[in-house]
């Protein structure tokens, strides 16, 4: 059931921002629009030589265009800074609630459109299905099933008291709807803090507000997931920014969710408070972008004007960076970028002159170090735009600008300049069928009658290929990861048996998981490259068999003309590989499950059985994400290419002898040659909008 408010009231809120600040900051991602544009164009001139049957496909690939939404996912520690600099992202400084009480419990994302929303939801808030609910609940979230598994069972205890604490609050916040409202969703015509805050914000002081019906945070810890829709005319692309809980949640309840955020996004900012950078290391953070490759990871040091001079220590603290993600196996060249989200707001509200002395000291400094000259305008006041600029916002679009237009932007024009080219090269076909019979050569012809039953045979022939490939390189991959997680288990074990023989078992002995992990990843690594090489080759050899349909079936020239291969499905990185275990929490319960137990065998035995339980979860997560996960994946744009050529060849072969209607219909009766010439042109467009690794594989 679904519970549609949208005619509630269908105003949003338009703050009276600064919109030139947030347009100039936005500008870096114009080339992301420019590229597709030209694509844009490049087909609407297919479009315009093709016919009918051209046409729809041209038109799915235009909305295919129109739909294109990169993400960016903000992660990071708690209270450095998420929801406030989302909130300069957006361009809107108070929608979020961005505060020291109430914090973020809930993955929100924020959809913002660059055309105006016709008739569409703009907030819609999902409930955990009951059972989801229930297992958070009873189990206590990972924490809580860290706290069962090593045994602790008075911090199980613990967790179990403040989980039902929470639960007891639900219940009087949301009454006898509670049950009913499980595997809901809400939907709202209208945006504004007040809704949100009723569903993305958890916080302390929430419980004696005893308004039912618009209490803050009323719904916050039954909402799963957020989504609100914007209309921003400043932006030249359709972006959606994640903002998601803290790292160090309370009862990592939502680890789970925060991980699959990063993982559909692309791309992540990690935000850092700059009073605490990384001095004090935060693993579990560290954890959780290990897996990430650094071209996709943007570190935004916030809260710089919290420092005393910024100027002087950004060096150190990026270098501080840097070693800490290095020793521990993370992105080490992850951009780093420095900022403060306090200045960008006060530069989009235009009140720059009300910000704390100690905060504008702060800018003066920072101003010194980036530029050399002050931030002033000639009236010797701040100026919003320079406080903008040293806000960090611009230099974070511009970052992400070029990792969008390498990533999501790539993938999007090289699936759509594929596909297009495949059409041009059908409209050759046509003006091929047009100009009369093929030229004499030494291919065998093909009867036309006989494409359809061919193209079938090539279909099944793939699947049967990547069938085939996958027979081999999943059992492999699941091998490799049992042996490591094995290895894992008895090197930890023996290690455990030394320190007992040489210690006794007084003293308590602790062990990194770090190389289980970093076999684990390699594992996928080797996983990613075979599948991915796999995939490509019989993507190749399909789309080499489809083009001999047409060299046999319609006398096409083999020198010049080509059928693009599907692109190859970008594998999603294993971010899961850094939730948090067991032995990540070494310094808590495992010393007190160390101490809870006597005797060698006791310790031997209980250990395997509690790290085998935590690593088995992670191997299995892993086969379940990739192993056959990968090879259904393969299939569907290799179906979506054999459809599209289905579709083509039935036309082409349709059409048999030409007559002059046939040419009205191929469009290519009068005027063929400036046609030929158009479509060439449009050629020349579409292949540079492919994706360089899959061009040189051909
Ligand atoms: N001085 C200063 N304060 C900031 C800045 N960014 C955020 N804050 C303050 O820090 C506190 C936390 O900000 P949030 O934006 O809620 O931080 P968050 O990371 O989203 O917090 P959680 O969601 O609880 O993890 C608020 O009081 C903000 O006003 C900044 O750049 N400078
Ligand atoms: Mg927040």
């Amino acid at each position: 059931m679904i519970i549609d408010r949208t005619f509630e009231r269908a105003e949003m809120l338009e703050p009276a921002i600064n919109a030139d600040l947030l347009e100039s900051g936005v500008s870096a991602l114009s080339p992301i629009a420019n590229d597709l544009d030209e694509l844009s164009q490049a087909i609407e001139s297919i479009a315009e030589i093709g016919d009918r049957a051209i046409s729809s496909s041209t038109r799915k690939l235009q909305q295919r265009l129109r739909r294109a939404e990169p993400s960016v996912t903000m992660i990071g520690q708690v209270k450095s800074g998420k929801t406030s600099l989302v909130n300069a992202m957006i361009g809107c400084p108070d929608l979020l609630p961005a505060d020291v009480n109430p914090w973020t419990s809930v993955v929100t994302s924020i959809h913002l459109s660059s055309r105006p929303l016709v008739d569409s939801a703009r907030a819609v808030f999902r409930f955990f299905e009951e059972d989801e609910w229930k297992r958070l609940m009873q189990g206590g979230g990972r924490l809580g099933e860290l706290a069962g598994r090593a045994g602790a069972d008075d911090d199980l205890a613990k967790v179990a008291a403040q989980l039902e604490t929470m639960r007891t609050k639900s219940l009087y916040r949301l009454g006898d709807k509670f049950e009913l409202l499980m595997g809901q969703e809400h939907k709202y015509g209208f945006l504004d803090a007040e809704l949100v805050e009723r569903y993305v914000c958890l916080g302390d002081d929430f419980e004696t507000d005893h308004d039912t019906s618009t209490t803050r945070g009323r719904f916050a810890d039954i909402t799963k997931s957020a989504d609100l829709y914007m209309y921003r005319p400043e932006y030249p692309v359709d972006l959606c920014i994640r903002d998601t809980p803290g790292v160090n949640d309370t009862f990592m309840m939502r680890e789970q969710i925060t991980m699959r955020a990063i993982r559909e996004s692309r791309s992540c900012v990690v935000v850092l408070s700059a009073h605490q950078a990384m001095s004090s290391v935060d693993l579990a953070l560290i954890r959780l972008i290990a897996n990430i490759p650094s071209r996709s990871v943007v570190i935004f040091v916030n809260r710089i004007d919290e420092l005393a001079d910024p100027g002087g220590q950004a060096n150190t603290i990026a270098e501080s960076i840097r070693q800490t993600i290095k020793d521990h196996h993370g992105p080490e060249d992850a951009q780093i970028i420095f900022g403060s989200a306090y200045w960008a707001n006060h530069a989009l509200r235009r009140n720059v002159s009300n910000m704390d002395p100690e905060s504008t000291q702060a800018l003066i400094n920072w101003a010194e170090a980036e530029t050399g000259e002050m931030p002033e305008d000639p009236s010797g006041e701040l100026s919003s735009a320079d406080v903008w600029e040293l806000s960090g916002i611009p230099k974070l679009f511009e970052a992400l600008s070029s990792r969008v237009s390498d990533t999501v932007g790539r993938e999007v024009s090289d699936y759509v300049a594929r596909s297009a080219l495949n059409l041009a090269s059908s409209l050759e076909t046509s003006a091929q069928l047009v100009e009369g019979p093929p030229r004499d050569s030494n291919v065998v012809p093909l009867n036309r009658k006989a494409l359809p039953a061919e193209l079938d045979r090539i279909e099944e022939r793939c699947k049967q290929r990547i069938a085939d490939d996958f027979a081999k390189i999943v059992p492999e991959f699941h091998e490799r990861l049992d042996r490591a997680n094995v290895g894992f288990v008895d090197r930890a074990t023996s290690a455990l048996i030394k320190h007992l023989e040489t210690y006794g078992e007084l003293s308590v002995w602790t062990y990194d998981p770090t190389g289980l992990r970093i076999l684990l990843r390699t594992a996928f690594q080797v996983f990613s490259r075979r599948s991915t090489a796999a995939i490509r080759k019989v993507y190749d050899e399909g789309a080499k068999e489809v083009c001999d349909l047409y060299l046999r079936g319609f006398g096409m020239d083999p020198d010049s003309f080509s059928i693009e291969p599907p692109a190859v499905p970008v594998l999603p990185p294993p971010v899961f590989l850094g939730q948090t275990i067991a032995l990540d929490m070494n310094a808590g319960w495992w010393k007190r499950w160390w101490r809870s137990r006597r005797g060698y065998r006791a310790y031997a035995a209980d250990f395997g059985d509690l790290i085998k339980s935590e690593t088995d979860a992670m191997v299995a997560t892993l086969k379940s994400d990739y192993g056959s996960a990968t090879q259904e994946a393969a299939m569907k744009p290799l179906l979506d290419f054999i459809s599209a050529q289905r579709t083509i060849l039935n036309d082409l072969s349709m059409r048999g002898d030409v007559c002059p209607e046939d040419l009205e219909d191929a469009g290519l009766g009068d005027g063929a040659k400036q046609k030929i010439a158009a479509l060439s042109a449009a050629k020349q467009v579409l292949m540079r909008h492919l994706a360089p690794s899959t061009t040189e594989a051909h």
